[in-house]
């Protein structure tokens, strides 16, 4: 067989335009939003790479399967579809609609933790932790030690390091570890898949102790996938029997049905334990809804029960990490420095090695984001110091592990020639990045900082 061009494997039905601005407009809206991207009005954005959560385009499937969502209060059959589809591919006894992945995850530890107990997860995501200590418990990280590497190449970077989680079970004791948590793939780590084999080591652990382990499961059909390309013995399995094998290894999971559910909206809890299932159900009453819904429309349900098959197709997989890939090695080839290998829903740009004259305290990744908004209207997020950073008793801040600039791929959004684009406005940043200054906070709040923080740059 020939090697052919990957193509989008999709045409386009309805198209929705965007907006270009000037250098000069740009400036003036870097400057009224403090710095900070999240507070740049949508339509002031040309190419939108915030995120890759809610802003999939759905299919014509998905379209039609909304028509039939029945709205009703309760018993809704549309609540049925969702959960055969989740059970088809997950197969947990219990399946809890919400809002989205944080409201599981709310549920989730409310319902499992107490003051004082300690959550191992390979990285926790910036809602995870707030969610895990929200609840009172230590939120702890444990990548393996190759995750910290931005530069080197490991098929598996999003692997939990087995040693240090039997150590810190043993140090705290088991008591005060009341789950264990993989996020597959690792976002805050470069979005970096998890191996079949470090999953199942992690359960063993666990089963040793009777601690039960919950998939992040938010992009767990791109994690199967790369099991597939990368792991030995499963290249002749397809991806939705992968996920299955990696779901029926855990106990429960949380899904923000954002991302691998191909919706714009939703998410879910599941797990096997009928006496948590009974109280998670009793608090989403309280503040989601009925649990045949959760706080979604019937509509949304249906979306997500469609989505999570589209999403495990092998020709959509292929395209999804080829394409992402292609954004990684364009710019990687340049000598822009990336967590390599790129990531199934995201290119990580290493903004410390990016911009070394800036010190982490200076926020080199915002700095970045800010610079390809104004280079080429082109919206990014920072994952470091801002996003995770956090200041002692003294008021002084401790930065985060690493500062990385993530560029995230809307799933079906954008064509080649957008990525394209992309990599030259990059790559012009890049000719002039050691003129860059970087930046200090003259807002913050308490919690989750990121989304509304104001900065302005140094004076030099
Ligand atoms: C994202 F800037 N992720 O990556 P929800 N777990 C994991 C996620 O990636 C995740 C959630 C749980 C987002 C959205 C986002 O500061 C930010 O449905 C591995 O968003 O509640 C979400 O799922 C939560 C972007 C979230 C952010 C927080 O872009």
């Amino acid at each position: 067989m020939p090697t052919r061009t990957v193509i989008e494997p999709f045409r386009i039905k309805s198209v929705e335009p965007i907006s270009r601005t000037t250098q000069a407009q740009r400036q003036q809206l870097l400057e009224s939003a403090g710095y900070n991207l999240f507070l740049i009005p949508a339509e002031f954005i040309l190419i939108d790479l915030l995120t890759d959560s809610g802003t999939n385009a759905m299919s014509t499937g998905q379209w039609a399967a909304m028509m039939r969502g029945d709205e009703s209060y309760a018993g809704s059959p549309s609540f049925e579809r969702l959960q055969a589809s989740v059970q088809a591919i997950m197969g947990f006894k219990h399946v809890i609609p919400t809002h989205q992945g944080r409201a599981a995850e709310r549920i989730l530890f409310a319902t499992m933790c107490k003051q004082g107990d300690v959550v191992p997860n390979n990285t926790h995501f910036d809602t995870t932790r707030a969610n895990c200590e929200f609840a009172g418990a230590e939120a702890v990280d444990l990548p393996v030690p190759e995750a910290l590497q931005p530069s080197i190449l490991h098929p598996f970077k999003g692997n939990m390091d087995t040693t240090a989680l039997k150590l810190l079970i043993d140090r705290v004791g088991v008591d005060r570890v009341p789950l264990v948590m993989l996020t597959v793939t690792n976002n805050s780590g470069g979005g970096q898949p998890v191996s079949m084999a470090n999953l199942k080591a992690v359960k063993a652990v666990c089963a040793r102790h009777g601690i039960p382990l919950y998939l992040d499961a938010c992009r767990f059909a791109e994690n199967a996938y790369f099991i597939k390309l990368r792991e030995p013995g499963y290249a002749n399995r397809t991806p939705r029997e992968i996920a299955q094998e990696m779901f029926h290894n855990c106990d429960g999971c949380t899904m923000s049905a954002k991302k691998d559910g191909l919706a714009n909206i939703g998410g879910f809890l599941c797990t096997n334990d009928d006496a948590l299932a009974r109280q998670e159900e009793n608090l989403l009453i309280l503040t989601e809804g009925f649990p045949t819904y959760g706080g979604l429309a019937g509509r949304d349900l249906e979306a997500i029960a469609v989505g999570l098959n589209e999403a495990l197709s092998e020709e959509y997989l292929n395209y999804r990490i080829t394409s992402t890939t292609y954004l990684g090695s364009h710019i990687s080839a340049e000598g822009v420095p990336i967590i390599q290998p790129p990531g199934g829903h995201a290119v990580y740009i290493d903004a410390r090695a990016f911009l070394p004259h800036l010190s982490p305290h200076h926020f080199p990744g915002v700095a970045l984001a800010a610079e390809l908004y104004l280079e080429g209207g082109i919206r990014s997020v920072e994952i470091g110091t801002l996003m995770f950073g956090k200041r002692d008793e003294t008021g002084v801040e401790r930065c985060a592990a690493m500062d990385l600039l993530r560029l995230a791929i809307p799933r079906r959004v954008y064509t080649q020639s957008h990525i394209d684009y992309v990599v030259e406005v990059i790559l012009d940043v890049w000719k002039r990045r050691d003129k860059i200054r970087g930046l200090e906070l003259i807002y913050e709040a308490p919690v989750l900082r990121h989304f509304t923080a104001r900065l302005q740059p140094l004076h030099t």
